[in-house]
C-alpha cells in the first residue's frame, strides 16, 4: 500500500490518493472523521482549529461502504481558504503585490522556511511554509484511519498516549487494556494517563502561551495483536521497525524515535534487556517481558508493538527568535504566524496514524494484496503454524 498527499495549508483542500487497500474492507466517512476530530483536539491548539471542522469526502475506491481495491481518494476542505482565496489562488495576480501575496522574507528558525527557499529558489517563503506546515498531517491521519480500519478487521488494535510535555513526565503510564487507555486519554485534554501530570502539563502549556513560546514532548503508540514474524531481517528496507522509525521521524517537528525501551537499552546489560522466550499450547511462543517493543531482527515478536516519538516545540513563535531578512540580509525578528503553543496531543494521534499505516502495509504485503478474505485466511493459517512451530 502507498499514498501520496497534496495540498497547501491555506489552499482549498488537502487530498490523499491511497493505492493498494484490499477490496472488501468496510469503510465509512465517519470512521475517518472520528480520527480527524481527534487530531484537532488538545490543550494548546491555536485559533486555526476553531476555524476548521475537518470532514472527509471519499471520492473514489469505496462503493456502498466497502473498498473496491481501486485507488481511494480522500479530500478534506480547508475552511480557512475563504480568507486566503487571493493570497493562495492558482490564477496569476493582476499585479504583483507583496502585501496581497503576504510575502515572507524572514525565515523562522526551526521551520523549513530557509532551507526550503534555498532548495526551490523561492524568494517568498510562503511557498515553503504552505506545504511544510503540519496542516498536511490532516490527510495522513485520514490515510491512517483507513489503515486502522484494516488492522481492526485483522485483529490489531492501535492506541496512543502522551508521556511528556514541556519537561513534565507522566508517572502513571500503565493500563489494563487498550480500551481503557483509549477511554482515559480521550477524556484528557493532553491525552495523558496520569491525572496529576495532566494538570501540570496544561499549566506548562498555558505558561508557554502567555510567554509567546511553545513546548514539545514525547508520545507513545502501542499496537496489540500483530502476528509474529511480520517484516524481515533479510534486507535493510524490509525491516519493519526501521519503517516505523522513519514514519515517526516523518511527522512534522519530530526529532527522534524509540522502539521498546529504546535508548535505555544502552544503560543495561544484555541479561536485563532481552525478553526471555516461553511456550504453551494455547498461546505458542510468548515473552516474559517486552523490552524489545515487539521487534527482533526487523520482525514482529507477537508482543505489543511499542513506539515512541519526540516532538520539538513548534518553531512558529509569537515571541519570534532572531533571523535575517533574505532580501536585505539585515538581522530581524522572524516572521510571526498564527500557531499552536503545543501540538503534542494532536501529534500523538498523527503518530498512531503513521504507525497504523506501516503495520497495515506490512500485513497486506505479507499476507495477500487483493482482498480481505484471503488476507484473513492467510493470517489465521500463519498464526496456527507459528503457535505449534
Ligand atoms: C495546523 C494548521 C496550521 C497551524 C499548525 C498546524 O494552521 P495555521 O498555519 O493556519 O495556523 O496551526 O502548523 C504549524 C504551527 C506549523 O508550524 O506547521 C494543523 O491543522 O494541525
Amino acid at each position: 500500500m502507498r499514498y501520496l498527499t497534496a495540498g497547501e495549508s491555506h489552499g482549498p483542500q488537502l487530498t490523499t490518493i491511497i493505492e493498494g487497500v484490499p477490496a472488501g474492507l468496510p469503510l465509512l466517512a465517519e470512521d475517518i472523521n472520528e480520527e480527524l476530530a481527534r487530531r484537532q483536539k488538545g490543550h494548546g491548539r491555536g485559533r486555526r482549529m476553531q476555524i476548521e471542522k475537518d470532514q472527509v469526502q471519499i471520492l473514489s475506491g469505496v462503493r456502498h461502504g466497502i473498498t473496491l481495491g481501486s485507488p481511494i481518494t480522500l479530500v478534506v476542505e480547508n475552511k480557512d481558504f475563504t480568507h486566503w482565496t487571493k493570497i493562495m489562488g492558482a490564477d496569476p495576480l493582476e499585479e504583483e503585490n507583496a502585501e496581497v501575496k503576504r510575502v515572507i522574507s524572514r525565515p523562522r528558525p526551526g521551520h523549513a522556511d530557509l532551507n526550503g527557499a534555498i532548495k526551490y529558489n523561492h524568494r517568498d517563503m510562503r511557498n515553503v511554509l504552505e506545504r511544510s506546515s503540519a496542516r498536511e498531517t490532516t490527510v495522513r491521519v485520514a490515510a491512517g484511519a483507513v489503515a486502522k480500519k484494516l488492522l481492526k478487521e485483522l485483529g490489531v488494535e492501535v492506541g496512543g498516549h502522551v508521556l511528556e510535555i514541556g519537561g513534565v513526565k507522566a508517572e502513571q503510564t500503565t493500563y489494563e487494556t487498550l480500551n481503557e487507555l483509549r477511554e482515559k486519554t480521550e477524556a484528557s485534554p493532553v491525552r495523558c494517563l496520569d491525572e496529576t501530570a495532566e494538570k501540570m502539563m496544561m499549566k506548562a502549556i498555558d505558561h508557554a502561551k502567555e510567554n509567546g513560546d511553545s513546548i514539545g514532548g514525547i508520545v507513545e503508540v502501542i499496537a496489540e495483536g500483530m502476528p509474529v514474524a511480520v517484516g524481515s531481517y533479510t534486507h535493510y528496507d524490509n525491516k519493519l521497525d526501521a519503517k516505523l522509525a522513519a514514519a515517526i521521524m516523518s511527522i512534522n517537528a519530530f526529532k527522534g524515535a524509540e522502539i521498546g525501551i529504546g535508548f535505555e537499552a544502552a544503560r543495561k546489560p544484555g541479561s536485563e534487556v532481552h525478553d526471555e522466550i516461553q511456550w504453551d499450547i494455547e498461546n505458542g511462543y510468548t515473552r516474559k517481558t517486552n523490552n524489545a517493543g515487539g521487534f527482533e531482527g526487523g520482525m514482529t515478536t507477537g508482543m505489543p508493538v511499542v513506539v515512541r516519538g519526540v516532538m520539538k516545540p513548534i518553531p512558529t513563535l509569537y515571541k519570534p527568535l532572531q533571523s535575517v531578512d533574505i532580501e536585505t540580509k539585515e538581522a530581524f525578528a522572524a516572521s510571526i504566524e498564527r500557531s499552536d503553543s503545543c501540538a503534542v496531543p494532536a501529534a500523538s494521534v498523527v503518530a498512531e496514524s503513521v504507525v497504523a499505516w506501516e503495520l497495515a502495509s506490512a500485513l497486506v504485503q505479507q499476507f495477500g494484496q487483493d482482498n480481505m478474505e484471503v488476507i484473513k485466511k492467510n493470517i489465521v493459517h500463519h498464526q496456527e503454524r507459528a503457535r505449534v512451530f
